[in-house]
């Protein structure tokens, strides 16, 4: 495939040489809004060899030293290692590769440190960061460490930006589990608990190992324990992979695929179980399905677990959805009670589910929500009774218009 505008390659001749000057110069034209340098930067072909490792979460818990740990462990296996930092609290570096702390014993020249601000009050990430992680991958990087702060709403964009996502969070970190329900540690393919050598990290670890499907790791950026490990599961998990689709620009210039959706789509067929992990395995036997999310619904006294055809976060044909009762007064345990293990209910997502309500309630529908309720993930759910369904228990589900990388984190 060539470039798509023709002047990427000529802007940027220099960059793909592998000269580091070059590299830092292009990133300050691009960072600097010079005319055309972002464009230019975009239309270079992304070299399949470089993979973005993103580490994200609460300001302070150790991402920076941790990205440096990471480097160096990448680099001395051999990798080529660029690490960006899109924070404002970043130290400059004037041009040193790694903090003083990592002792490094590589090729000096195997890893490239860049540290960008973070625009004060901006969501999300800076429309140069796309730019920019296509400038480190053409100039030769084959593993580009992303660092972001932030816990709040669309801190997961950047997530879409990496072949890997890492929620980093730290020891004696009080609300991290809390916050960590939010979402941004969710949908991350790993989650590390960093401050390892502080009280509190195990404890962390199994809270998080009880809340989420996907590895937990313990680590100490300080001690610098814990990295071959993580090292060599992130890049098992790339290996194992498919690249990301780059040959269009993501990040916040990109067109988002999600919108606008259909007006209703099948999310999930649930399966009342008396057991989630069992059945879990169930359908992993019989047709490879895999868990892409569990979460413990209070509001219906149920733990669901998401599974869906192994690859996808966001399966287009729906998820299966395995419902264990947690409670006794839970319906899926009168459900099981009844009528034993089986199917239990189908749900569709739709544009507007209060809309949707008021419109089947004025024909006379019998709904068991007139109001939505908070269901997996914090989504706004409502049942309709089976009686107006042909026998059939439906959820409606409303939409959110998550990427289409980005696990739904519904019920
Ligand atoms: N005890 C302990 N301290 C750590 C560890 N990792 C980092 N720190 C310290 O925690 C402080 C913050 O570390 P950073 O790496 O700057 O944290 P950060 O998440 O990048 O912070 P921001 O970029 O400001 O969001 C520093 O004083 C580090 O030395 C660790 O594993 N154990
Ligand atoms: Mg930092």
């Amino acid at each position: 495939m060539g470039s798509r505008a023709g002047g990427g390659a000529g802007m940027f001749r220099e960059v793909a040489t592998g000269d580091r000057r070059a590299l830092g110069r292009a990133i300050t034209l691009v960072e600097g809004g010079a005319a055309g340098a972002r464009e230019a930067a975009l239309a270079l072909d992304w070299p399949a060899r470089a993979r973005v490792i993103a580490l994200t979460g609460p300001p302070g818990v150790g991402k920076s030293e941790l990205a440096n740990r990471l480097a160096a462990s990448l680099a001395e296996a051999g990798r080529r290692v660029a690490v960006l930092a899109v924070d404002p609290s970043s130290p400059r570096t004037g041009g040193a590769l790694l903090g003083d702390r990592v002792r490094f014993t590589g090729d000096p020249g195997a890893v490239f440190f860049r540290s960008m601000a973070a625009r004060a009050g901006e969501a999300g990430l800076a429309p140069e960061v796309p730019a920019v992680l296509r400038l480190l991958a053409v100039g030769g990087a084959e593993r580009i460490l992303l660092e972001t702060a932030g816990v709040g709403q669309g801190d997961d964009a950047v997530l879409r930006l990496a072949d890997l996502g890492i929620a980093v969070t730290a020891a004696g970190l009080g609300d991290g589990v809390q916050a960590a329900k939010a979402g941004l540690f969710e949908v991350a393919d790993f989650v590390v608990v960093n401050q390892a050598d502080r009280p509190g990290a195990e404890a962390m670890a199994a809270s998080f190992r009880a809340l989420r499907p996907g590895p937990v790791f313990l680590t100490s950026a300080l001690e610098g324990t814990g990295m071959e490990g993580l090292r060599a599961a992130a890049e098992n998990e790339l290996e194992a992979r498919p690249s990301l689709d780059r040959s269009v620009p993501a990040g916040p210039d990109a067109p988002d695929p999600g919108r606008p959706g259909p007006a209703i789509r099948l999310h999930h067929v649930g399966i009342a179980v008396k057991d989630g992990g069992d059945a879990a395995e169930l359908w992993r036997e019989l047709l490879g399905l895999r868990e892409t999310g569990r979460y413990r619904v209070d509001e219906f006294g149920v733990l669901a677990l998401f599974l869906a055809p192994e690859g996808e976060r966001a399966p287009a044909g729906g998820f299966l959805e395995l419902l264990e009762p947690v409670t006794a007064d839970s319906p899926v345990a009168r459900y099981l009670d009844r009528r034993g293990e089986g199917l239990h209910h189908v749900c569709f997502e739709v544009e507007d589910i209060r809309e949707t309500l008021a419109a089947l309630a004025a024909r006379g529908v019998r709904l068991v929500d007139r109001e939505p309720r908070r269901g997996a993930g914090g989504h706004l759910v409502a049942f309709i009774h089976p009686a107006s369904a042909g026998g059939v228990l439906l959820e409606l589900k409303q939409a959110d218009h998550g990427s289409p990388s980005e696990p739904v984190r519904t019920g």
